[in-house]
């Protein structure tokens, strides 16, 4: 029996021979360079060490091996050109069994003490980790592990009656975002998680519009453990907004894990501003589910603050919009189109975080003074600039096309030419893997939601028929060849009652990595995908919305489902919605102070005395 350890070698990026972007750069060497060896107390490893950023892991490991009959087990390790090779041979009279327990521990950089680099406090910090993790006892591991998964189910256990196939594939879903998503406020939720390579590990705003939304719901802690990783790395923000030409604010990098932007192609990577506006959405959506101040005086405002600036610097009063205030060059999330002025999407979001970073700067003045002074001393915010954001907010220009009653994407979106969709080959898609950019970019074809995420994130600022309009537009032009993008549409079909249209999107984005849609799911699990089935399920068909800071329902009962229930944890309280096929929706208070809630418009009140309301009615085609 052997059990090898070795350096990662990158995995196959190719297509037809086509190098595929979304792995990352072909490099000659692996990215992890051995450095040394680990050896003694019974641990055996190794301490790699990336080229570039020098920064480093360490892995050490040690086995015990048992067997019934006492047979005698002789236990090698070789080395081997930077790869350890653990082998143990026996053997076994018939019936006996081998049990070989291994056990394996990682350190990095960030887990020792004292100058990063140094390999040998590294290999100490994985040495200890092991001896820990020994001492502790694989039984007692195991029911930790059981325990915290049991505690995560409480909060966010669900069901779908009537299709099971999507039941476990959303319960999956979860349990995959629940792995994969940082708790140490060091850490965020990488595109693939902690699965796989594609996307070279990075976060990106994956994080905020589509992880987030789920732990704020499910597991508030991981949640703000998620957004303190955003103000711990506000120093690589600013350095990257002087870097882009800013006087003053910050400017999160697109892609990242350390806080410094690593795109590698600014058109698709750091002209995507809203990366502010969504952490700034983010900080909302749990600000409202968790009322905790104290989040918000130690991290929260800083980023709003800081963020917010960025728009003032970038943005304008624009004359030839009536005085609008505009913003230029842009790439929104569509990444099938960039560069632009007026991306919908941005100047939307941009609105709500210049109103939220005013209404935040307005209530600590009034309720915690003396935090506000403090943290308007640190980033040298003058007494105007909050007004200044609520000015532009106001005055923020979002598109609107009179002639066809729907929202341009962003100004030249609809000049642009229609692409010949019936004449692309099928084998054609991804379109990115065949097309070069700039072809793309001159065309009317959508990689995924971009105003159609503006319509679902801030649903109260459109119109309703415009919105219903806009959907029809936007689905006939976007080839959603990136994953974040059915989930959204489910999401949208949903409120829009077109129930079809939203169980198909629907199993497009529950089933993503399951059943590997997109082909690549070898490349790493696709977490904003999987975030977005839940999304669909608890904001789309049961029209949950809770900006604001009340909890509001719209519940639709997709074709062929004959109910379905969620929990949610919302400002302390535990929640349970169970929506049936006799047009009742039950709301039960699991746990919690009690609270009141809105099912189509209708409020009931929850409390410890009265937890449990069944209220009528099914919405099936309003927004
Ligand atoms: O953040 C996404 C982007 O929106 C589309 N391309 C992949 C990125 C990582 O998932």
């Amino acid at each position: 029996m052997e059990s090898r350890l070795a350096p990662h070698q990158p995995p196959a990026a190719t297509e037809g021979g086509v190098h595929d972007p979304r792995v990352g750069p072909q490099a000659a060497e692996p990215a992890l360079a051995f450095r040394r060896w680990i050896e003694g107390d019974g641990a055996e490893g190794m301490v790699l060490r990336a080229g570039r950023s020098r920064q480093g892991v360490a892995v050490a490991m040690a086995h015990t091996v048992t067997t019934t009959g006492d047979a005698p087990v002789l236990a090698t390790s070789i080395r081997d050109q930077g790869a350890l090779r653990h082998t143990v041979r026996t053997t076994l009279a018939p019936g006996a069994v081998l049990t070989l327990v291994k056990s394996v521990a990682y350190a990095a950089d960030k887990d020792v003490d004292g100058a990063p680099g140094d390999d040998d406090a590294l290999s100490s910090a994985a040495v200890a980790a092991l001896a820990q993790a020994t001492a502790i006892g694989l039984p007692a591991l195991r029911q930790a592990r059981t325990q915290a998964l049991q505690d995560f189910w409480l909060s966010s256990d669900l069901a779908i009656e009537g299709a099971p196939d999507l039941e476990r594939a959303v319960r999956f879903n979860l349990f995959q975002l629940l792995q994969g998503a940082g708790r140490d406020g060091l850490t965020s939720v990488g595109a693939k998680g902690q699965s796989g390579e594609g996307y070279e590990g990075h976060y990106f705003w994956d994080a905020e519009i589509f992880a987030l939304p789920v732990l704020v719901y499910t597991r508030p802690a991981v949640a703000r453990a998620v957004l303190e990783y955003r103000h711990r790395t506000l120093d690589g923000a600013r350095t990257h907004a002087r870097l882009m030409g800013h006087r003053k604010g910050a400017l999160y990098p697109w892609r990242t894990i350390g806080g410094a932007e690593c795109s590698a192609y600014f058109p698709a990577g750091s002209a995507q501003y809203h990366i502010n506006a969504d952490i700034a959405h983010a900080v909302r959506q749990y600000m409202d589910a968790s009322g905790d101040d104290d989040f918000l005086v130690r991290h929260g405002a800083e980023i709003l603050f800081e963020t917010a600036r960025l728009w003032l610097d970038m943005g304008h009063y624009n004359p030839r919009r009536g005085g609008r205030f505009c913003i230029h060059e842009v790439t929104g999330p569509d990444e099938y189109t960039a560069m632009v002025d007026n991306n919908l999407y941005t100047n939307a979001m941009a609105q709500a975080h210049l109103e939220y970073a005013a209404e935040v700067a307005a209530r600590l003045g009034r309720e915690r003074p003396d935090d506000l002074a403090r943290i308007a001393g640190a980033i040298g915010l003058g007494a105007e600039e909050p007004e200044g954001w609520r000015q532009a907010a106001e005055a923020m220009y979002l598109p609107y096309d009179e002639a066809s009653g729907i929202h341009p994407q962003d100004d030249s979106f609809l000049d642009k030419k229609p692409w010949d969709f019936a004449g692309t080959p099928a084998d054609h898609h991804p379109l990115l893997m065949h097309y070069h950019p700039l072809v793309l970019y001159r065309h009317q074809v959508c990689k995924q939601a971009d105003a159609v995420l503006a319509f679902c994130l801030l649903p109260h600022r459109f119109e309703a028929e415009a919105v219903r309009r806009s959907f029809a537009f936007y689905e006939a032009v976007t080839v959603h060849d990136s994953t974040l993008s059915a989930g959204v549409f489910a999401l949208l079909a949903a409120r829009l009652g077109l129930m079809d249209k939203a169980l198909a999107y629907f199993k497009d984005t529950a089933l993503v990595d399951l059943h590997d849609l997109h082909r690549n799911t070898g490349h790493g699990l696709h977490m904003a995908a999987m975030a977005g089935s839940w999304m669909a399920l608890v904001q789309g068909f049961a029209g949950m919305h809770a900006l604001g800071g009340t909890l509001r329902f719209a519940p639709t009962l997709p074709p062929g489902w004959t109910g379905y229930r969620f929990r949610l944890d919302f400002q302390g309280n535990r929640v349970e919605v169970a929506v049936g096929c006799d047009a009742a929706t039950t709301y039960r208070l699991l746990a919690g102070p009690g609270l009141a809630l809105s099912h189509h418009g209708q409020v009931a009140h929850l409390t410890p005395a009265t937890p449990e309301q069944t209220l009528e009615g099914i919405r099936h085609a309003a927004l």
